[in-house]
């Protein structure tokens, strides 16, 4: 693997000096400062690749370029927004940034329910709470006809647990989904959510891929001139939320994709914590059956200590995915190709030596370094049982 991180720029409080030491090679980055559906200009580009140089490292995936809502709608100005995606990519082709991640999830990036769930050793993660954000929905945000779509379980179980919570924690939910994570394009308040999901009345699950298909058929050309790789991010969670559809989530929705963009620079970040979030998805096979379309990968794990309800785990090689199953599948991949991967430990704890700093959530130093330090030990100790790899 080739060790990647994510870097925020110089708004990160983590130091491309601290990231080297880490024995990270590969950045993953993005021009935060952009807006959705705006070019990235080269000399922008240039400039963030020459901090990254300069520090001993290459940028070499950006995460992401986002996707603007029109587009994702196939509404509004949406035409004009593709154009301009193009010229994006065929800048960063220019300054030989060739593999860009993205996702198609509407309105929301990945989503959360607690940005610092409590582990017992004092170090915090991230948690995901099925019923907490049914709650929020239904008794918070009041999302007209929120009721109607959740099963009578979810409902009741949700109902509860609201009733429990204090208001506090009540609070703490809401703002993890509307202002909480990295990634989010913006704040938003209740009122501003609300009217955002309204604006995708009419678009179901079968409208929004076709928008989706569209907008990469679309880019095709230039992917095919240029070389760039597209690899979409899977859903986080992997099901709709909030009554939007959600059309990258497992196995088939993959295939689906490939099979209606043929492209072979359509394809996919391998996201074993976002894959996670469903327990029928499986990771290790998705790696073997859709492997030569993979161009990045984000290793992580969950442990769930309820049905609908997990955070992200202690040991980045323990829990819902079989990390060594899958590291294995992956190196048979990297041998395929004759070519090495960008993996980058995608989330870590926030742990004591992190107290201080204000790290995007999720993004901390020691718990990615930790994790880093587990998939580099997974890779030795693979190659150095299984000849060949
Ligand atoms: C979360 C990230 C996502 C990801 C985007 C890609 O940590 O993996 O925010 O960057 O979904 O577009």
């Amino acid at each position: 693997m080739k060790q990647g991180w994510r870097w925020y720029g110089d708004a990160d409080a983590i130091t491309l000096k601290e990231i080297r030491q880490a024995g990270v090679t590969d950045i993953v980055a993005a021009l935060y400062e952009r807006k959705p559906g705006e070019v990235w200009p080269v000399s922008e580009i240039r400039a963030r690749q020459k901090k990254v140089k300069d520090a001993g490292m290459t940028w070499s995936v950006v995460e992401s370029v986002p996707v603007h809502e029109d587009i994702k709608k196939h509404a509004g100005e949406c035409l004009r927004y593709v154009e301009n995606y193009k010229k994006t990519l065929r800048n960063l082709a220019k300054c030989g940034i060739k593999t860009v991640c993205y996702n198609f999830m509407p309105v929301l990036d990945w989503t959360r329910s607690n940005l610092a769930y409590r582990l017992p050793d004092g170090s915090t993660c991230l948690e995901y709470n099925e019923y907490e954000l049914a709650g929020f929905d239904m008794f918070y945000l009041k999302r007209p006809g929120a009721g109607k779509e959740y099963c009578r379980k979810t409902r009741e179980r949700a109902a509860r647990l609201w009733k429990k919570l204090s208001e506090k924690e009540k609070k703490r939910v809401a703002d993890s989904v509307l202002m909480g994570l990295p990634g989010t394009v913006d704040d938003l308040t209740p009122d501003e959510f609300l009217a955002q999901l309204k604006t995708y009345e009419g678009i179901d699950d079968a409208k929004l891929r076709q928008n989706m298909y569209w907008f990469l058929n679309e880019i095709s050309p230039v992917l095919e001139e240029t070389g760039v790789d597209m690899c979409i991010h899977p859903d986080d969670p992997p099901h709709p939320i909030f009554g939007l559809p959600r059309i990258l989530s497992n196995a088939d929705d993959i295939a689906e994709m490939y099979r209606k963009c043929p492209s072979r620079h359509v394809g996919l970040t391998l996201c074993t914590g976002s894959l996670g979030g469903d327990p029928a998805n499986d990771a290790v096979e998705i790696m073997k059956k859709f492997g030569k379309r993979v161009f990045f990968c984000h290793f992580r794990n969950l442990e769930y200590t309820a049905d609908g309800v997990f955070h992200e785990s202690q040991c980045h090689l323990c829990g819902q995915t079989d990390m060594p199953k899958l590291f294995e599948a992956f190196l048979r991949e990297e041998k395929r190709r004759g070519e090495k991967i960008v993996v980058r430990p995608d989330h870590g704890r926030f742990l004591e030596i992190d107290k201080g700093r204000k790290c995007y959530s999720g993004y901390s130093y020691g718990g990615r370094l930790i994790g880093l330090a587990e998939l580099r030990g997974l890779e030795i100790g693979l190659k150095y049982a299984k000849k060949g790899l």
